[in-house]
């Protein structure tokens, strides 16, 4: 796809999921998304109301105190006012505590998830966000139940990214090496757009993901037959997933590239070097226990660094991995 078909792509794809919103912002889709756009716009209509105070008097008095013939020096004006800087000083303070005293309490709110909440883990990585539910499944979209508390435990793998929802009003940094924790209620069910707003390298734009927010019974539903996958998908394609969703991607591209380790192309069937000196023929005991054992067998060229996976992937996802990779000619 080329870059401005694929750009286009992402502006309807964007534009779909607001058709609610207004002018100005999009849908509030999460029980803070109002009370953060009020508080917003309260702010913005006060800083518009003095702005065009301070301007229009500004214009006024350079008009009417300009220099001309008979008026060419200052007048002496009065030195202070008493009851006028009072009230210059008093009121914005009152404003401006005002501001405070109500973002505070919005703030805590944003911060305090009721203690019911349900748990989904995030993880940041060049360039996905990855989500794992508590019966262990990880997913490439987050999944929710409406009207239900859900509180991220969220962490990034490599470097600083961005978690942005902005129909939930929500947005925090994921700094790898730490735990940040946000929580939200949506309140619409819908899809809504994720982003990541952090620079994080050249895949950054493509860093994008959904939130799927459920009716009521839909997510438990979603839940078990997305957790299912090996059963109801073909084992070629259940790899490939797995390949996405457990890391596999980071080090291994399936294009012929290069990069922490060997490209899984055309890998399968062929004869590989290995640290030594020796041959091996890339079958499915080799491909077994390059996962399960990593450091075994050295691929030529290569870091002994592949974590092992025994006990992180089943028999059954290992076969599926395989699958995957035979069809990767
Ligand atoms: C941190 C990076 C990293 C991750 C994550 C990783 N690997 Fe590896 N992998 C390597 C490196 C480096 C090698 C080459 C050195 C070796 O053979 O141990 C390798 C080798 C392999 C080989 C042998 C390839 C060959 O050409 O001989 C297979 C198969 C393999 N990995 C599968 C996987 C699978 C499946 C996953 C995900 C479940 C995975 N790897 C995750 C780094 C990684
Ligand atoms: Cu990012």
């Amino acid at each position: 796809m080329s870059l401005g078909h694929d750009i286009l792509d992402r502006l309807f794809t964007w534009a779909a999921t607001q058709t609610e919103g207004s002018f100005w912002m999009p849908v509030e889709a999460s029980s803070g998304a109002g009370p953060v756009d009020r508080i917003f716009g309260f702010i913005f209509w006060v800083s518009v109301f003095f702005f065009v105070l301070i301007v229009a008097l500004m214009v006024a008095f350079v008009i009417r105190y300009r220099r001309r013939p008979g008026r060419e020096d200052a007048e002496t004006s009065p030195r202070h006012n008493t009851a006028l800087e009072l009230t210059w000083t008093l009121i914005p303070i009152a404003i401006v505590v005002f501001i405070f005293v109500w973002g505070f309490k919005v703030y805590l709110d944003l911060n305090t998830p009721p203690a019911n909440s349900y748990e989904v883990l995030v993880t940041g990585q060049k360039w996905k966000w990855l989500f794992t539910y508590p019966n262990g499944h990880v997913d490439e979209d987050l999944h929710v139940p409406l009207d239900t508390p859900i509180r991220l435990v969220m962490t990034s793998e490599d470097v600083i990214h961005g978690f942005y929802i902005p129909a939930f009003r929500l947005k925090r940094d994921v700094l790898p090496g730490r735990y940040v924790k946000v929580w939200f209620r949506a309140v619409r069910a819908g899809e809504y757009q994720i982003y990541c707003t952090q620079y994080c390298g050249t895949g950054h734009s493509d860093m994008w993901a959904k939130v799927v927010v459920h009716e009521p019974g839909g997510f438990e539903r979603w839940l078990e037959e997305a957790s299912n996958f090996l059963k109801t998908m073909a084992p070629a394609e259940a790899g490939e997933k797995l390949y996405r969703t457990r890391g596999c991607a980071q080090c291994h591209s399936v294009d012929g590239k290069g990069g922490t380790g060997p490209t899984f192309r055309a890998l399968f069937g062929h004869a590989v070097p290995i640290e030594g000196g020796k041959t091996v023929s890339a079958d499915e005991d080799y491909i077994r226990e390059s996962i399960l054992d990593p450091q075994a067998k050295i691929a030529l060229g290569f870091q002994p660094v592949m974590p092992t996976f025994k006990g992180r992937l089943k028999d059954q996802e290992i076969t599926a991995i395989i699958e995957y990779l035979k069809t990767l000619k």
